[in-house]
């Protein structure tokens, strides 16, 4: 695209990335050959291209989510969770990302007799990696699945807790999402453990207004303290919502080709970014689960030019917004600005 060279160049951020969104057909068909784990049998499954095409044809967040889950079944060693961790952040590399904050989903290998110190510790060997030999600095979201009981999610956390991952913003987990299927699992139920969190020193987000409607924005920020919306997109609909917003600096993780993969919007051009610019929406922009939406971040940033035509001080807005909007420390945010 045009700008692509400067897109490139630009010190970016990502806010919103499910490692377990980068496990792609090729890596899903490596790791069931080497752990001997059969792919499924459904003719979805019947090579590296016909799956890459279903990924293509997605019809929704629940659509998609199915095969988010079911690819898991081959990740089952600390190996296993470093090499997706690092797939990540060879790509991010490459893409021109520094600083990450990234999300994993325990309760998706845990439900498979996968233990949380496993996933944890693969993870977390990724990102000492990536520090060290990329000099990407990242943290860790650990996020619920809202469609699963509350009381799974609080056995979840009381086993970071008990681990010693879930102390303070330091700790190998530093921060609290909340993900999975939005419409019908409200931000509310899950206020116990966020309010935990807050005392404990734990930062918070939550994935809201993605499919759901402003309500579950707003139930996220009074219910559950987040200090960041992930995805956050349906904002637009609520123009007193959007004040507070703008108010409070609360900042939105955008993924752009993820709402067009999953039909929350039928083409980029229709996010609500210059709308946002031009209100003072701080926003970043993100991939979400890049094996799964045809791109990593760069082809986001891309994707929004191409739709958006912004100027390079636009460009220099969502790039500052991100940096400041991060939860590395100052002496960090000043070495990216
Ligand atoms: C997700 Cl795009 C999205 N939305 C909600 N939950 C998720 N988990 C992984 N990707
Ligand atoms: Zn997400």
């Amino acid at each position: 695209s045009q700008l692509h060279a400067f897109l490139h160049a630009l010190p970016k951020c990502e806010h919103h990335l499910h490692l377990e969104g980068c496990l792609s057909p090729t890596l899903l068909f490596a790791l069931s050959a080497k752990n001997n784990i059969p792919i499924p049998s459904d003719p979805s499954y019947a090579s590296i291209a016909t799956l890459t095409e279903r990924y293509n044809n997605f019809s929704n967040l629940n659509d998609f989510l199915a095969f988010y889950y079911r690819a898991l079944d081959v990740v089952v060693s600390v190996d296993d969770f470093e090499m997706l961790g690092w797939e990540y952040f060879t790509i991010a590399n490459r893409d021109g990302v520094k600083h990450a904050e990234v999300f994993f989903d325990p309760q998706s290998h845990t439900s498979r007799g996968v233990s949380l110190e496993t996933v944890v510790s693969g993870f977390d060997r990724a990102c000492k990696r990536a520090e060290k030999e990329l000099g990407i600095t990242s943290k860790l979201i650990m996020c619920f699945l809202r469609h699963l009981p509350v009381q799974e999610a609080r056995v979840t956390m009381d086993e970071a807790v008990k681990g010693g991952y879930f102390d303070g913003e330091e700790s190998v987990i530093s921060a609290l999402g909340l993900d999975s299927s939005e419409v019908g699992f409200r931000p509310e139920i899950f206020q116990e453990m966020y309010v935990e969190a807050e005392k404990r020193g734990i930062r918070r987000t939550a994935h809201a207004g993605e499919e759901g409607d402003p309500t579950y924005i707003s139930g996220a920020l009074d219910g559950l303290h987040a200090e960041r919306i992930d995805h956050g997109i349906r904002l637009i609909e609520d123009a007193d919502l959007m004040d507070r917003v703008i108010k409070e600096g609360i900042m939105l993780t955008v993924c752009p080709l993820s709402n067009v993969c999953l039909q929350v919007v039928q083409h980029v051009g229709q996010l609500p970014i210059r709308k946002f610019l031009e209100a003072g929406v701080k926003f970043s922009l993100n991939s979400d689960d890049p094996a799964y939406f045809g791109g990593y971040i760069l082809n986001n940033y891309c994707a929004v030019q191409d739709a958006f035509d912004l100027s390079i001080a636009e460009w220099k807005t969502i790039v500052e917004n991100s940096i400041q909007g991060s939860w590395c420390d100052q002496a960090r945010k000043d070495e990216l600005l």
